[in-house]
């Protein structure tokens, strides 16, 4: 074997009609990285039994109680979901399974900073408003709201902040995302405009925050795992949404069934879940993760790897334009004489993404893919392209979205930070052409 060749086996594996998007990505990368493991706690708590004998188990084994039936080893209503954390659970969507153009529940990402409620009874949940600016403090039922308040449905992205992560160089600490922490399911629910306008918010109303019914992960009652939200203009945005289903159906367990908060084009840890609590502050929110160097970039680029006094940090508030090839799947292996049909979404936090771009020439050119409008503003955007390739061999598809403030994607890693968010590097995928 050739070095080329040697190289494009070890991309492809021996079986070359294999799309291997996990094999792609593990060796695309430069840096070694965590091995995927299935936690010990969570194959444990899904057997509801301790393992024996735990320490002899191969790594990555199935349990032979799953092995044995056709049931895969997943997270509950969570179809091939990529666990990175089972305390707590965290689990991202490989790109190839996010090709929906509105991403099915069992295919959106679970980020969980603490430990979830136990299954919620929807009919008693109560959502209690209070703080500094709250014209009078109150109280709704989630069927009085579902009654008194206009239904709406959007389909709006969501992104978690630290989505990308895995590729900064030097690496950081958090999950260790690579590019599915994002997902654009149709939310249902209402305007958080109209409830805020129904209690009745004073003129010094600086910030909403949520309060969620998980816990801490150390178990503490005292501590919250997460209490952030939006500034009042966001909030009051009509696109800003309280949410209690999605895609038609109640809301997932992990993802904050039953009522949670969306907000597009903000990181996603503002999108409260098991939403329990509002406090209209008079001030900027100093819930947990409200302080640096949580949610926070430097203020001015840094030096790779660089300290950041927590005094230079600014608050992450609104997520880069970004992209994703969903179709086909990195890795794929595809006949020359055919052409390769691409697909896949764009989506950023100004008015909307203005184009697409593909090059299978690692940048040296562009060739601008069909793009669709959003459904409504915050919508993931679809492109499609027809690809041909001039010769056999190893080729890199890399997408590039533009959007209607002119910001683009940056071909390389974008500034690095500390805690490793907004990374929004084109997407590559692997094409091997036969
Ligand atoms: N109550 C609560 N809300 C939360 C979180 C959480 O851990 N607890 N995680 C936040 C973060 S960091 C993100 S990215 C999104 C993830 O939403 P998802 O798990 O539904 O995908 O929820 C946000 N809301
Ligand atoms: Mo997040």
């Amino acid at each position: 074997m050739t070095r080329r060749e040697r190289g494009i086996h070890e991309l492809f594996g021996s079986d070359p009609e294999r799309a291997d998007w996990e094999t792609w990505h593990r060796v695309s990368n430069h840096k070694s990285r965590r091995g995927f493991l299935y936690g010990l706690g969570a194959m444990a708590s899904a057997l509801g039994a301790q393992i024996a004998f735990s320490e002899f188990m191969p790594r990555g084994l199935i349990p032979a109680v799953y092995a044995n039936t056709n049931e895969p080893f997943v997270i509950e209503g969570k179809d091939g979901l990529i666990l990175l954390n089972d305390r707590p659970l965290n689990a991202e969507t490989a790109p190839h399974l996010l090709n929906d153009d509105v991403t099915p529940t069992n295919r959106l990402f679970i980020r969980n900073n603490g430990i979830p409620p136990d299954a919620a009874d929807a009919s008693s949940w109560t959502l209690s408003i209070s703080g500094e600016s709250a014209s009078t403090p109150r109280q709704y039922t989630l069927p009085e709201l579902k009654q008194k308040f206009e239904h709406i449905s959007r389909q709006v992205t969501l992104e978690c902040g630290g989505n990308g992560r895995a590729e900064f160089d030097p690496p950081v600490s958090g999950n260790q995302w690579t590019l599915g922490a994002v997902g654009c399911p149709v939310w249902n629910g209402m305007h958080l405009r109209d409830l805020l306008l129904d209690i009745g918010i004073e003129d010094n109303a600086v910030f909403v925050a949520y309060h969620g019914k998980d816990r801490h992960a150390s178990g503490d009652p005292t501590r919250e795992a997460i209490s952030r939200g939006v500034n009042v203009s966001t909030a009051m945005d009509p696109d800003s949404m309280l949410v209690w289903g999605m895609n038609g159906t109640d809301l997932h367990p992990m993802n904050g069934h039953p009522l949670r908060l969306i907000f597009g084009g903000q990181p996603g840890s503002t999108s409260g879940k098991w939403l329990v609590g509002l406090s209209i502050r008079d001030r900027i929110h100093d819930g947990a993760k409200m302080a640096p160097p949580a949610y926070h970039i430097p203020c001015e680029p840094v030096v790779r790897g660089s300290q950041v006094s927590n005094n230079d940090m600014c608050m992450l508030d609104s997520m880069p334009v970004k992209s994703l090839i969903t179709s086909p799947a990195s890795g794929v292996v595809h006949q020359s004489n055919q052409r390769l049909p691409i697909h896949g979404h764009a989506w950023t936090n100004a008015d909307h993404v203005k184009s697409v771009q593909l090059s299978i020439d690692y940048g040296a050119t562009w060739s601008p893919a069909e793009l669709q409008s959003p459904v409504n503003r915050f919508a993931w955007q679809h492109f499609d392209y027809s690809l041909t390739f001039p010769t056999r061999g190893y080729f890199e598809v890399w997408a590039r979205a533009i959007d209607s403030n002119g910001e683009s994607q940056p071909m390389l890693l974008p500034g690095w930070n500390p805690k490793g968010y907004g990374n929004n590097a084109c997407h590559r995928i692997a094409v091997h052409v036969v």
